[in-house]
């Protein structure tokens, strides 16, 4: 007995101090815990990957490639997200802009504003913050950015070329998913992935992916077997799907929905959830759809959230200002 809370105390003290990749279980059996994914360190090595090929790009004799990213409203979270772009893009090499207007800004007003910026040579890439004001069709919004500006990947034209499996500009969340999958060697075909959350901008380009022959023009496709759960799908069948996953990606804004006694032992989990909380103290805190700290008992990998997928969203978005940098070059 003393021998187990011995280990117990040891075990807290690795985990807490030295983070260990072991745990030791209510039987006082030493067992693995997941892989965490570390998505800010793959960000920052992409993003130092880009600044090279930038560097190269202007010394080639291009300007530097540029963004402009518009924001309506007062939005804390939308702001920071803004923020964190404009400094990813500023310190890889790319010139950068925030376009604020005040939520009173009409739709008609915001698209003409976005037709100026489709017409400027100078600009070669254009995102709009989401969420817009309900006063603002957000549809008929990502429809008037340029396609070849679209570095959201949001226009219906780069949705459907996605859904086709076509060369396109792919939205930075689902990108930052596959690129995390690719880059941690995380096998997918013929495996079971599951995607929770349906959502157009995230969920379904997610599942578009993931469910596509690797052998069509696009390349991004990762041949996974798919189910895409959603607010509809019955909890008990929820964790059916989930515990027959060999990768589970979740978007939903819930914290905790997926539990431990939901994953298949040795799974790969990749929570793309943001949930800003209040905790006891007083203090808010992001944490993700996955409750962390007991399904890492459980998986083989898991992203974590911050530093998962979030600074991989940022990345890959900076990557789109490339591409679409260089392809207005093309032209
Ligand atoms: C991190 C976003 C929901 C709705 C609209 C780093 C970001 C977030 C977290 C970030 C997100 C989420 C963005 C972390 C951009 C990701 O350290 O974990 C970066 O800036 N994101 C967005 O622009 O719009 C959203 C989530």
């Amino acid at each position: 007995m003393r021998h187990r809370i011995c280990l117990r105390i040891v075990s807290t003290v690795l985990n807490t101090k030295m983070r260990s990749h072991t745990y030791i279980d209510s039987l006082g059996s030493a067992r693995m815990m997941a892989r965490a994914l570390d998505g800010k360190a793959l960000a920052k090595e992409i993003k130092d990957e880009l600044k090279i090929k930038i560097h190269n790009w202007i010394n080639a004799g291009h300007r530097a490639p540029s963004l402009r990213c518009i924001i309506v409203g007062q939005d804390p979270a939308s702001h920071t997200y803004v923020k964190n772009k404009i400094a990813a893009a500023t310190e890889i090499g790319i010139e950068a802009q925030t376009i604020k207007y005040d939520a009173t800004l009409t739709e008609e007003a915001l698209i003409a504003a976005i037709e100026l910026l489709n017409n400027d040579k100078t600009v070669d890439g254009i995102l709009v913050q989401l969420p817009l004001p309900n006063s603002i069709d957000e549809r008929r919004v990502c429809n008037a950015v340029a396609p070849e500006k679209d570095v959201d990947g949001f226009h219906i034209t780069n949705v459907g070329q996605l859904c086709l499996d076509m060369p396109t500009i792919v939205p930075a969340t689902a990108l930052a998913v596959i690129e995390m999958l690719k880059r941690f060697k995380i096998d997918t075909f013929g495996r079971n992935a599951v995607v929770v959350g349906r959502s157009k901008n995230v969920g379904l380009p997610i599942a578009m992916m993931l469910h596509s022959d690797k052998n069509h023009d696009s390349g991004l496709g990762m041949d996974a077997t798919v189910t895409i759960c959603h607010r509809h799908t019955p909890p008990a069948q929820l964790e059916l799907h989930c515990r027959n996953a060999d990768i589970i990606i979740t978007a939903t804004g819930v914290p905790k929905l997926i539990k431990a006694d939901m994953i298949k032992p040795g799974a790969t989990i990749i929570d793309v959830g943001i949930t800003r909380i209040t905790d006891e103290q007083g203090k808010t805190k992001l944490v993700g759809d996955v409750d962390y700290d007991e399904v890492v008992k459980v998986a083989g990998a898991v992203t974590p959230v911050p530093g998962g997928v979030g600074p991989m969203t940022v990345a890959m978005l900076m990557h789109n200002t490339f591409q679409a940098a260089q392809k207005i070059w093309q032209q």
